[in-house]
């Protein structure tokens, strides 16, 4: 009898051991910028060809109702790496390329929970969460805190969004490539002595803007924001993508080297504006520069996916694919995505209404795959509710790492949906849009708060759904939230409204 018992606890014991060297594989987060639910020919697209994208979802799990937090980028970013909704915190909204960082330095954050597991922790690409905590910031010496702070061993990012200054590359924080005699600087507020800008020079520009971006110009193209020195340092937009992959596979390389699983997050600069591939895609979609950045983000997929399965990296290594925000064709330069999307009647978020600073579905509601060869079935669609910012809790289930319990958090556990084990929703989801008019979907049903914005968002032409009454829908019935039911249901009016409160209230 004792015999037996003890052969049972040893038995357990060394499957448990078994599950965590199991369990511990490499997780690579390719996280891209702007891309709709509508956007990728696995999830629907005719007049654009994704094949690599295509290949994860074929061969792991593809969802219907997944969400970013916000339909803007600093917020989703922020959430997804900190666990935390943005709204709780001000100053996170679209930054400029000057904003302090925004995510604390003393709170658990999804890579210090991979750090915490023997992790190596790299962020290659799009960062937009503020960096330092100086005004101005000092470009030319290193700038903490910054990813490092927040729990990434190695990072390669650039400061903001492609559109704003700083126009230049950060390796651990470090501007690459700036020489001691042309000190770089960087302003929000007034241009440079001497420096050009698009709105007095037309003539320096290669693709010009519909709207704003007509300050700094760098690589014949005009910015948000001014800068100044540092001409050696800034990039050109067509070489943004060989850059961070190649980053990207170093970085996986040094972990090779260091004998550590590693946690990546690939912030893909595609297809945020401005739109200017490298000179391969460049004319290769029917639908401008917007759909070539397309392909070009695709073929980064395939670039990473050839590089693991070159390393034997494929079976050990568990790959997200998502996007931080919903579809805008034109966010500021003319690059012909409006125009080619009428002749294509090509509807980049999909089904949905709205998109990119939306409150509608289109601007939450993105791709999102998960491929984990021998542990997610290939070739599966999940309908559950997820969102991003489950991330954390969920691999820290997945690490055995327990968040610590005197610390808030919004993260929630659900790793067994996210791996298609369980079929589960997440209990309810907020949704920031631009004006932060917050929005919460449960049990199919989403309410919105009502708020003043404009209900055509003009410059960009999104439906924003925005309105000043209450508004209900039932997202199963009416996923294009055309039917309001507010009135008729006034009770699940009530009951959405107070779970919101008390959500916004559970931590001061
Ligand atoms: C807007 C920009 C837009 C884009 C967006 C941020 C103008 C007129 N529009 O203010 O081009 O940069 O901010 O996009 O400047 S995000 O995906 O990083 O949130
Ligand atoms: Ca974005």
């Amino acid at each position: 009898m004792k015999k037996t018992f003890l052969l049972s606890i040893l038995l357990s014991f060394f499957s448990a051991l078994q599950l965590s060297a199991q369990r511990k594989p490499n997780v690579l987060i390719l996280y891209t910028d702007d891309l709709g639910y509508g956007d990728l020919s696995c999830y629907g697209a005719t007049a654009i060809s994704t094949p690599h994208i295509d290949w994860l979802a074929q061969n792991g799990l593809r969802f219907t109702d997944a969400h970013c937090t916000g339909s803007t980028c600093t917020p989703s970013r922020f959430s997804i790496l900190s666990g935390r909704y943005a709204w709780r915190k001000k100053g996170t909204n679209i930054l400029p390329g000057n904003a302090n960082l925004t995510i604390p330095t003393d709170i658990t954050t999804l890579p210090k929970v991979f750090q915490r597991a023997g992790y190596l922790t790299g962020a290659v690409g799009k960062w937009h969460l503020g960096l330092g905590n100086t005004f101005p910031i000092n470009w030319n010496e290193e700038v903490s805190p910054g990813p490092r702070e927040i729990g990434f061993n190695y990072s390669f990012i650039f400061p903001a969004t492609a559109d704003r200054t700083p126009t230049v590359f950060m390796e651990n924080q470090v501007v690459v490539g700036l020489e001691t005699s042309d000190p770089m600087a960087v302003s929000y507020s007034r241009p440079f002595n001497k420096e050009l800008l698009g709105k007095d020079h037309p003539e320096m520009l290669k693709m010009k803007s519909t709207h704003g971006h007509d300050q700094h110009i760098v690589n014949g193209i005009g910015r948000i924001g001014y800068m100044q020195g540092g001409k050696r340092a800034e990039w050109t937009d067509e070489e943004l993508g060989f850059t961070f992959n190649t980053k990207a596979i170093g970085f996986i390389d040094e972990s090779i080297k260091e004998k550590k699983p590693f946690f990546l997050y690939y912030a893909i600069h595609d297809i945020h504006v401005p739109r200017m591939p490298g000179s391969i895609f460049k004319g290769k979609s029917k639908l401008g520069y917007r759909g070539d950045a397309i392909l070009e983000m695709d073929h980064s997929v395939g670039v990473i996916l050839e590089a693991l399965k070159e390393r034997g990296l494929m079976d050990n290594t568990l790959i997200i694919f998502s996007s931080d925000n919903g579809p805008v064709l034109d966010d500021g330069y003319f690059d012909k995505a409006v125009k080619t999307a009428v002749v294509h009647d090509y509807k980049p978020a999909g089904i949905y209404r709205g998109g990119k600073y939306s409150v509608l579905e289109g601007g939450t509601r993105i791709p999102f795959i998960v491929y984990w060869a021998n542990e997610v079935s290939p070739n599966t669609v999940s309908n559950a509710l997820i969102t991003q910012i489950d991330l954390m809790a969920s691999f820290a289930k997945m690490l055995n790492e327990k968040l610590p319990e005197n610390e808030f958090t919004d993260s929630r556990d659900y790793f067994s949906t996210l791996t298609g084990e369980k079929d589960i929703s997440r209990d309810f989801i907020i949704e920031q849009p631009g004006n932060n008019a917050l929005a919460i979907v449960k049990d199919g049903w989403k309410y919105i708060t009502p708020s003043n914005g404009p209900a055509l968002l003009k410059d960009v032409n999104i439906e924003s759904g925005y309105s000043k009454a209450d508004q209900l829908y039932h997202l199963k019935d009416d996923p294009r939230e055309l039917n309001n039911v507010a009135k008729k249901y006034p009770e699940k009016v009530l009951e959405l409204k107070n779970l919101l409160k008390k959500t916004e209230n559970s931590y001061k």
